[in-house]
């Protein structure tokens, strides 16, 4: 049995989660928040973190693949090579290049804290490229890296809708907004399991901001 260790207002475990959602593998939660977690499991403190019957794991995309690879049962990557690989490099390009350079945002944005003005400024300019750069690999056609659903859109669903609106909150202007990612992220909307992993993302975030205020 695979535990997903974690909470839901974490978008890196709304990405694991997600995807054993989509390809329908059987999994129980442990509510985990940080400072609580297990250090043999996660090393850095971070969700989230999977148990599985082999040992545990941690960092999002290696459990993603772990499980990719363990449970081939709705595949979320192309089974040729080279299809596989465009996936996993919009999949990089998401995590490392728009959500890991946006997050330098979130303090002000969503925690009340405040940034300063050269970090807003040399964030602003790294969004720019990396957004750009973003732009010439995604395909919403439909779905971000083609005709299939695969971890890009798992990657894509839970990290664009933060980046956006941490850009909008921060500059007053959605750094995504001259891409069809409204339309896109409202189609991915319409799938069962983002809905849920979306419902449960608001009612968790509600929790950690009442944690945050004690
Ligand atoms: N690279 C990690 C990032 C995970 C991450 O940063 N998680 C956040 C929660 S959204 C966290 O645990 N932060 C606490 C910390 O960094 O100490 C992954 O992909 O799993």
């Amino acid at each position: 049995m695979l535990t997903l260790c974690g909470f839901a207002a974490s978008n890196y475990y709304n990405k694991v989660r997600l995807a054993l959602l989509e390809k329908g593998v059987p999994f129980e939660e442990e509510l985990v928040w940080v400072g609580q977690t297990d250090p043999q499991a996660s090393p850095l403190g971070k969700v989230p973190y999977l148990r599985t019957d082999a040992g545990t794991l941690s960092e999002s995309t290696v459990i993603l693949e772990y499980i990719e690879a363990k449970y081939p049962q709705h595949p979320l990557l192309p089974t040729d090579p080279f299809a596989a690989a465009k996936v996993r490099e919009l999949v990089r390009y998401i995590e490392l290049h728009l959500e890991l350079v946006a997050r330098n945002l979130y303090p002000e944005a969503f925690f009340g804290g405040k940034i300063s003005d050269s970090a807003k400024e040399k964030t602003g300019q790294q969004l720019d490229k990396s957004v750009a750069a973003f732009a010439r690999l995604a395909r919403f056609s439909p779905y971000i890296a083609g005709d299939s659903f695969t971890l890009a859109d798992v990657a894509a669903a839970v990290h664009l809708p933060l980046v956006s609106s941490a850009s909008k909150l921060i500059y007053g202007k959605d750094c995504l907004a001259d891409l069809p990612v409204r339309d896109y992220l409202k189609r991915m909307g319409e799938r069962p399991a983002v809905q849920k992993v979306n419902a449960d993302r608001k009612t968790n975030t509600e929790l950690m901001l009442q944690r945050m205020k004690k």
